[in-house]
């Protein structure tokens, strides 16, 4: 295992311009809408400008009655992030249990979060917040002990590469994507001026790169190995999601419920934001959000399958984060004060039994298997092979627990939408290969 698979839980970042706006009609998760209806009431706030183009659409309404209808960059001078606090956001990212941390460094809109060469003035250290964000989060996600990657959009650039409107899916390859020869050129040069300047240990690109400049991606990786050997790259480098995977990820990625194919054989991730949108989005409500408890059940859920959580983080404009997004990190942190073994360096248990009635998710590590477990009430039957014995719960409660032929029938007393752990020790099963 390299120190990604070890991870586990990490944090996104998606912070930019349309933090300004922040707004987007909270329809639900992708992958669970026809892409005609997607971008035409997207969800995902830091596409506001796209989505406030199109016509009829309800963004463009809004952007009609709340902003004039103005220019999209008012909103980078608007960005102030004058409260912006780096170690805290980071100190609360390593609390809540996240390995690593990814910020967006350039989204489709092409604002670079770093003074970037090819963009003139066009970034936070001349316009908006005036600071290299790239540079201070690297910072203190590394001071807090956190691995730092970059997310970065190579694939749309609605600014120094092409710029047509996107109603469809089928018209990001159509006429979507930023392929001139000059974009490709500016692209590469950005992601190894990234690679010099912060050594990022995650390259974390999206929506593929500019056909023009696919020749230059072996090159380009291997100079990025050269400069920080564990490395890792994801999966969207050759083609959208990676429909053409001529280059070789280090890992696969799914997102909120599309992709989930790639859930599959190997190292893989799983993005989604707190709600609906990566960007903080103020038309959303708790009602469109994890609970606290909904996110460590997603992270047990996805770490019992062998993959890893990219829990996405929305920023207000001024670098405050939303209480919503908070109080789900602050619930992970108290979770994983006591129950992180459950989670960090494990893998899933062979021949594990999950359910969800009660709720039960299995993991193991080294001479342990664990049980997180939820939704019950009185004695719980938890089927598993033969060799797991002496369950104790992590949190130290109380626990009564017997060997049936299924497995251990065990009594926690009530238990509600957060799970308890049980470790078990582990006999008669090969040792854990590292
Ligand atoms: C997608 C993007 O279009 C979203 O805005 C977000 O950045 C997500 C992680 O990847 O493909």
């Amino acid at each position: 295992m390299n120190w990604f698979q070890e991870a586990k839980f990490g944090i996104f970042v998606h912070w930019g311009a349309y933090s300004v706006p922040a707004w987007a009609e909270p329809i639900g998760e992708l992958g669970t809408f026809p892409s005609d209806v997607w971008f035409t009431r997207n969800p995902y706030a830091e596409w506001y400008w796209n989505t406030s183009q199109i016509p009829g659409s309800a963004a463009a309404e809004h952007h009609r009655t709340h902003h004039g209808g103005r220019p999209y960059d008012g909103f980078l001078d608007q960005w102030r992030a004058e409260r912006f606090d780096p170690s805290d956001w980071a100190s609360l990212f390593a609390r809540a249990g996240a390995r690593y941390l990814v910020p967006t460094t350039k989204h489709h809109d092409g604002i670079t979060l770093w003074d970037a060469p090819g963009t003139g003035t066009r970034n936070t250290v001349h316009r908006g917040p005036r600071r290299d964000l790239v540079a201070d989060l690297a910072r203190a996600a590394r001071a807090h002990g956190l691995r730092f990657g970059v997310y970065y959009s190579g694939g749309i650039d609605w600014h120094a590469g092409r710029r047509a409107v996107i109603r469809h899916e089928d018209e990001i390859d159509d006429h979507g994507r930023a392929n001139e020869a000059a974009y490709a050129a500016y692209a590469l040069r950005q992601v190894r001026d990234l690679i010099l300047r912060y050594r990022p240990d995650v390259l974390w690109n999206d929506i593929g790169w500019p056909d023009l400049g696919l020749a230059d991606l072996p090159a380009l990786f291997a100079e990025y190995r050269a400069a920080v050997p564990e490395g890792v790259v994801n999966d969207r480098w050759d083609g959208t999601h990676s429909r053409r995977p001529s280059v070789r990820p280090d890992f696969r990625t799914s997102e909120y419920q599309a992709n989930r194919q790639n859930e599959a054989d190997g190292p893989w991730e799983n993005c989604r934001g707190v709600g609906y949108s990566f960007g903080w989005n103020r038309a959303e409500g708790p009602e469109h959000s994890l609970s606290p408890a909904g996110a460590i059940r997603l992270l047990a859920d996805v770490v019992s399958r062998g993959g890893n959580l990219l829990l996405n983080i929305g920023p207000r404009a001024d670098g405050t984060l939303p209480e919503t997004q908070r109080s789900v990190l602050e619930g992970m942190a108290e979770w994983m004060a006591v129950n992180s073994p459950a989670i960090h360096g494990t893998r899933p248990l062979d021949d594990a039994s999950p359910g969800d009635t009660p709720w039960l998710r299995w993991t193991r590590s080294g001479g342990h298997a664990y049980a997180m477990l939820a939704d019950v009430r009185g004695e719980a039957t938890l089927s598993h092979r033969s060799g797991l014995v002496n369950p104790v719960r992590l949190d130290g409660g109380r626990i009564a627990a017997r060997a049936v032929p299924e497995g251990t029938a065990v009594d926690v007393g009530e238990v509600g939408a957060t799970p308890v752990v049980l470790r078990f020790d582990v006999t008669g099963l090969p040792a854990h290969p590292r």
